[in-house]
């Protein structure tokens, strides 16, 4: 049994993928941030995850993605944890990254591992842990997502990450339950959160102590009552909230998640535009009119 760094209890919980919002000039936009901010404190969430692949951080510079930590944290005024997606393709960035979080107190930092460049394992390690270090005593969350960054982690890759000093938990993205299942078996004291949406229940059931996601920021209510539901063995009850929520994913998946989600949440008020940074593609069209369908539906639960 491996023993792996404890956590601090605040981290096991749901958090926001957060998205970026931009203003008309196509900068990240504060005013929105705030309004994002507070919908996911409104829907009973515990946190945020902030600059990840919903975030658009690898479409954003550094000095952007420094910038969006700091209005993140102004934004959340305490009100939750804060997790720091820190990745990068080059470790020089991703320490930077990992040092700015530490400065503005964040509860956790996490990172995909280095992508577009085939390493070998032993680099990836040596870039977790220089950020580790980097984040001085800030807990790290390894980002397991093998379907976007084409990097796949054994269970005997994730015993030398998981040995990594400062290394809490793994945000497994993956569609793989056999292998939730046995990183909660083999690593009892760790945090392991769900990373897709959709599989939120057969995750928590699994063996997840926690969620991070992106659909969060306009079904954080389902999801809240989902997980309450598991804790309380009332697993139908959980299936019943992820078919809710698949309905909505489902059409989401069709458009392009991260340019529907924020498509969706400029219809609902929340954003100014529903502009990705390019090459990823704004919504328009009949990808719009399909999600207009849904408008309603949101609009009766959201706490707007
Ligand atoms: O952070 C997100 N992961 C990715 C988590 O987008 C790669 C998920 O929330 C998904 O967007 C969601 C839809 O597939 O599960």
């Amino acid at each position: 049994m491996t023993q792996t760094t404890p956590y601090p209890a605040r981290l096991a919980g749901l958090h926001t993928a957060l998205m970026t919002p931009y203003d008309a000039a196509g900068e990240i936009s504060a005013p929105c941030l705030q309004k994002l901010v507070d919908l996911t404190f409104r829907q009973g969430l515990d946190g945020l995850y902030v600059g990840g692949s919903t975030g658009e951080s690898l479409l954003l510079s550094t000095d952007e993605r420094e910038h969006l930590f700091a209005l993140t944290a102004e934004a959340a005024r305490g009100r939750g944890a804060l997790l720091g997606h820190v990745g990068a393709i080059s470790t020089r960035e991703a320490v930077r990254l990992a040092r700015c979080c530490a400065e503005l107190k964040y509860d956790a930092v996490s990172a995909i591992p280095p992508i577009y460049f085939p390493h070998a394992k032993g680099a990836i390690f040596a870039y977790y842990r220089a950020i580790a270090e980097a984040a001085q005593g800030v807990p790290l969350v390894i980002y397991n997502i093998p379907g976007l960054s084409g990097v796949r982690f054994s269970l005997a890759d994730f015993e030398t990450l998981l040995a990594i000093p400062g290394v809490v938990g793994i945000k497994q993205t993956a569609n793989d339950m056999y292998q939730m299942e046995q990183l909660r078996r083999t690593f009892p004291g760790m945090l392991l959160f769900n990373g897709f949406d959709e599989m939120m229940a057969a995750g928590l059931i699994s063996g997840a102590n926690g969620g991070i996601g992106s659909t969060y920021n306009i079904m954080g209510t389902r999801y809240v009552a989902l997980r309450k539901a598991v804790a309380e063995g009332r697993n139908a009850d959980a299936l019943a909230l992820q078919a809710r929520c698949n309905a909505v994913i489902d059409v989401l998946v069709e458009v392009g998640v991260f340019q529907g989600l924020k498509y969706l949440l400029y219809r609902l008020g929340v954003l100014a535009t529903p502009a990705c940074r390019a090459p990823m593609e704004t919504i328009s069209g009949a990808a719009a009119t399909k999600l207009d369908a849904l408008l309603a539906e949101l609009r009766a639960e959201l706490p707007l």
